[in-house]
């Protein structure tokens, strides 16, 4: 692959992992500017603006888009859970670094933590980095695990693609 991941966040995104648990890695490029994904991404309060799944989310603990703030996300109808209560961990405006874990709800994620990084990638073009670890569900191997939350990490990825570049273009017709 093209893009090398800057050695400033590799062991972000190459997590020690438990025997119980799973990790995986995907990447998003994305035809906006960093400062317009990093809006979208670092909104804590806001996850629907780009998780396709989120109908909606309030700040239940804590001063919003504070680390450590807490977020209960009320999520659509038809999946195997209907919310999630979630910790904001990093919040790295410098480097664009954004983390959170899921620490309850009625799903079976057990232990997740997700951490994302922004790469600007020349021209206006912006590289997404995702990295998750979770526990393997009891009554699931890692590869059914790690399937189940890659199609969701997935699709949030590419409709955040969708959003910023919409934003970025919208922006352009302003100027
Ligand atoms: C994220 C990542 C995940 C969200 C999962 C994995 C979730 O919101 C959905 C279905 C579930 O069964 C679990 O970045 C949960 O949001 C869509 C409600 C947590």
């Amino acid at each position: 692959m093209a893009f090398q991941l800057p050695t400033t966040v590799s062991s972000h995104h190459n997590p020690v992992l438990q025997p119980n648990e799973c990790s995986s890695t995907l990447f998003q490029t994305i035809a906006a500017p960093a400062s317009v994904v990093w809006a979208l991404v670092s909104d804590f309060e806001n996850p629907q603006r780009y998780k396709p799944f989120v109908r909606s989310c309030k700040i239940i603990d804590g001063q919003a888009n504070q680390v450590g703030c807490l977020r209960r996300v009320d999520v659509a109808s038809g999946l195997p859970a209907s919310y999630s209560i979630e910790r904001l961990e990093t919040l790295d405006h410098d480097q664009c670094i954004f983390g959170f874990s899921i620490v309850s709800g009625d799903h079976r994620l057990s232990n997740y933590r997700s951490i994302m990084s922004l790469h600007p990638n020349g021209g206006d073009e912006t590289v997404v980095v995702e990295t998750y670890v979770i526990d393997a569900a009891e009554a699931n191997t890692k590869e059914e695990t790690c399937a189940f939350v890659d199609t969701i990490v997935k699709l949030n990825l590419r409709t955040l693609s969708r959003v910023a570049e919409d934003l970025a273009g919208k922006a352009q017709q302003q100027v």
